[in-house]
């Protein structure tokens, strides 16, 4: 949904404040790799990587803390999106930020941490625009190239759930990217 997320400045005072609490940090695959987003949490859980693996915590590893709660219109948003796409009954328990700095990307993978793969994922898409690469069932071939600006709202479900995707570094500046789910 194209544009659904704008205006976009009115999340830059909440990721602000959600990482003064949360701050982004750099998370490692269960294989040790660093990865190039910097990521945080908001909601009743929070997802985490390391060597013990990929999973949800319901406190803030850093911290020992809750993760911050979601702002209000962070889901209102989220299920007014998921509506549209005919998720009408969407309660996200978390939001997982990324950051993007120059040079950063995400490798092709699959979103499959959560309980209910009939739950979709909402994806919104601020500051600097970058390339979505879409692959489907499997992680090989060319993918299908889609370009995120800000403002820019996904929602994937069904058969796209479990598609692997990945995003490419972003186009001068910052990117961030809120996905919220159910995750338990
Ligand atoms: C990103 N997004 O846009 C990374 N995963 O920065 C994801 O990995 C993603 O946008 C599942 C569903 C929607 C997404
Ligand atoms: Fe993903």
């Amino acid at each position: 949904m194209r544009g659904f997320g704008a205006p976009t400045e009115r999340y830059d005072a909440a990721i602000a404040a959600l990482t003064e609490v949360s701050p982004f940090r750099q998370l490692y695959t269960p294989g040790g790799r660093p990865m190039s987003a910097f990521q945080s949490s908001c909601g009743d859980c929070g997802w985490y990587s390391d060597a013990r693996g990929y999973r949800y915590e319901s406190l803030d590893p850093l911290s020992g803390a809750p993760w911050p709660p979601m702002p209000d219109f962070f889901v209102a948003l989220a299920r007014e999106a998921a509506a549209r796409a005919g998720y009408t009954d969407f309660e996200p328990d978390t939001c997982l930020l990324n950051r993007y700095v120059t040079g950063a990307r995400m490798g092709a993978h699959r979103d499959a941490d959560e309980r209910d793969f009939t739950q979709p994922i909402v994806s919104v898409s601020l500051g600097a625009p970058a390339t979505f690469l879409w692959y489907g069932a499997a992680r090989k071939g060319s993918p299908i190239r889609i370009r995120l600006e800000p403002g820019d709202v996904l929602v994937w479900g069904r058969s796209a759930r479990r598609g692997y995707h990945g995003v490419q570094p972003p186009e001068g500046g910052t990117r961030f990217n809120l996905t919220f789910r159910r995750a338990r």
